[in-house]
């Protein structure tokens, strides 16, 4: 039997081991209702790409074998990290954010165009469907040349590459790279452009599938649940909070307050991506407001 196939039935058992068949179908009916737009947007950062790659192909494969189309966009934050380096070019970060040379640009360009056709080639050889989107998304201009360099923050989202991907039922995969009106290609955070692309799509799910598996207690431990209108001030000063889940928690946060209240934002890994979305237990840290 082939590695998709196999790992697919697992899923399938794994999702009748923890919830019935009625709690399956109720999700998956309340999502075939939806526009293919309001379904779901699932980030995908560079690490997931890089370590689990078999585990996300056959999840979002599933989620279309039962009629369900995600919106995918990725990051390749370690990839280029390691690229960059092989190429002589020493890391240097403002913000959490890559400062981008024209140098390294066109490293950021051919990393990203890797990643996005891995991701969809590993999906078209599962008998999947998948669209590479590396441009025309994201209109972008300079976040701060001076301090960035080639680096972009949107403007504007086009969703017709995306809209064309899901009418013809096929999985948009998307990089998250910018343009300038005048054309100049511009490295963008995938979180960032994720949550952008999350603004105008209004989906009912966002979901982050990072390597940790969802936000993590100062116990290195995966916490269920955060209910932001009442947690939001007393975790933001938990000392064991570190500056990267901070950021994420913040960007969560204002993500939540623009979008309807029947939406949530879950961060989870991509074997539980189907007990994330079909079960009432979900899986990873489901953020609510
Ligand atoms: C990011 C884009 C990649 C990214 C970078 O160069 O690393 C900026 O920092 P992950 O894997 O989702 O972190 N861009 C401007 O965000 O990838």
């Amino acid at each position: 039997m082939d590695a998709h196939l196999q790992t697919r039935q697992t899923i399938v058992r794994l999702l009748s081991s923890m919830a019935s068949a009625k709690e399956i179908s109720q999700y998956l009916k309340r999502f075939s209702q939806l526009d293919a737009k309001r379904f779901a947007v699932v980030k995908v950062g560079g690490a997931v790409l890089r370590d689990d790659l078999e585990a996300l192909t056959s999840s979002l494969a599933f989620l279309q074998d039962v009629g369900l189309t995600p919106i995918v966009i990725h990051g390749a934050g370690p990839q280029l990290d390691e690229e960059l380096s092989a190429a002589g070019i020493v890391k240097q970060t403002v913000n959490g954010l890559r400062v981008t040379s024209p140098e390294a640009l066109a490293i950021v360009r051919r990393v990203f165009q890797s990643q996005n056709l891995k991701l969809v080639e590993a999906l078209q050889s599962g008998d999947g469907r998948a669209t590479s989107i590396i441009s025309g998304v994201f209109e972008a201009q300079y976040l701060d040349r001076d301090t960035y360099g080639l680096v972009g923050e949107v403007k504007q989202v086009n969703l017709a590459p995306i809209e064309a991907s899901l009418q013809a039922g096929s999985i948009p995969v998307i990089a998250s790279l910018g343009e300038t009106a005048g054309g100049q290609i511009l490295n963008v955070n995938a979180d960032f452009a994720a949550n952008e692309l999350v603004q105008v799509l209004q989906p009912y799910k966002i979901v982050f599938l990072t390597g940790t598996g969802g936000l993590l207690d100062d116990n290195g431990r995966v916490i269920d649940s955060i209910n932001l209108s009442t947690e939001y001030e007393h975790l933001i000063q938990q000392p064991w909070i570190n500056g990267g889940m901070k950021v994420k928690i913040e960007q969560i946060k204002d993500l939540l307050d623009k979008l309807p209240l029947t939406s949530s934002v879950s961060i989870t890994k991509p074997a539980e991506l189907a007990k994330e979305l079909f079960t009432h237990k979900g899986s990873g840290t489901l953020v609510r407001r």
